[in-house]
């Protein structure tokens, strides 16, 4: 296995459309692997693979406490087959976005179908962490931050703040 670097906004690669999987093979599993020890290490409890620079339709989940076992959820082409009427506000933060937290609204319960680490499908109904946490990695297979659920103002000034720092590392392409 092996830890990754984690993309950071305003990195134009988080804005990407990621592309489903085809096939399900080993080298997903070893990406899988590889992001499932890149989120333990954050630490977070979801990581969408183009947050690795991967543009493709990969997520990991892991609910699981600290002094709990693992229990890791692999969910490749992931598609929300139907949502609640109800929505709920949850903190949410981002490892993307990282140190800044807010409230977003969703959907409170959600059904989800995508293929397991063995390519086989499945459907997953979520309510509670699960439910926001698939939520917000799906919106990242699309391109979506979660700053992008809220006031514009609010937004720009994260990403205004992000960029900044970015200029000063040494990190931003020339664009910025
Ligand atoms: O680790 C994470 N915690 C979290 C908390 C509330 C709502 C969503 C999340 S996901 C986040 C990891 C991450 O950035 N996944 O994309
Ligand atoms: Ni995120």
């Amino acid at each position: 296995m092996a830890k990754l670097e984690i993309l950071t906004v305003p990195d134009p690669r988080l804005r990407q459309q990621c592309q489903r999987v085809e096939v399900v093979d080993d080298g997903i599993r070893q990406l899988m692997d590889d992001m499932l020890e890149t989120m333990y290490a954050a630490p977070g409890i979801g990581l969408a693979a183009i947050q690795v620079g991967v543009a493709k339709q990969i997520v990991v989940i892991d609910l699981s406490k600290d002094d709990e076992a693992r229990k890791p959820l692999f969910l490749v082409n992931p598609e929300v087959v139907w949502t609640s009427e109800e929505a709920r506000v949850y903190e949410e933060g981002c490892l993307s976005v990282p140190e800044y937290y807010d409230e977003v609204e969703r959907p409170e319960r959600c059904r989800v179908r995508h293929l397991d680490r063995d390519g086989k499908v499945q459907e997953l109904e979520a309510d509670g962490l699960l439910s926001v946490c698939v939520q917000h990695e799906i919106d990242h297979l699309n391109g979506r931050l979660f700053i992008d659920h809220l006031s514009k103002l609010k937004r720009d000034r994260v990403v205004k703040k992000f960029s900044k720092q970015a200029k000063f590392s040494g990190k931003a392409p020339a664009a910025l």
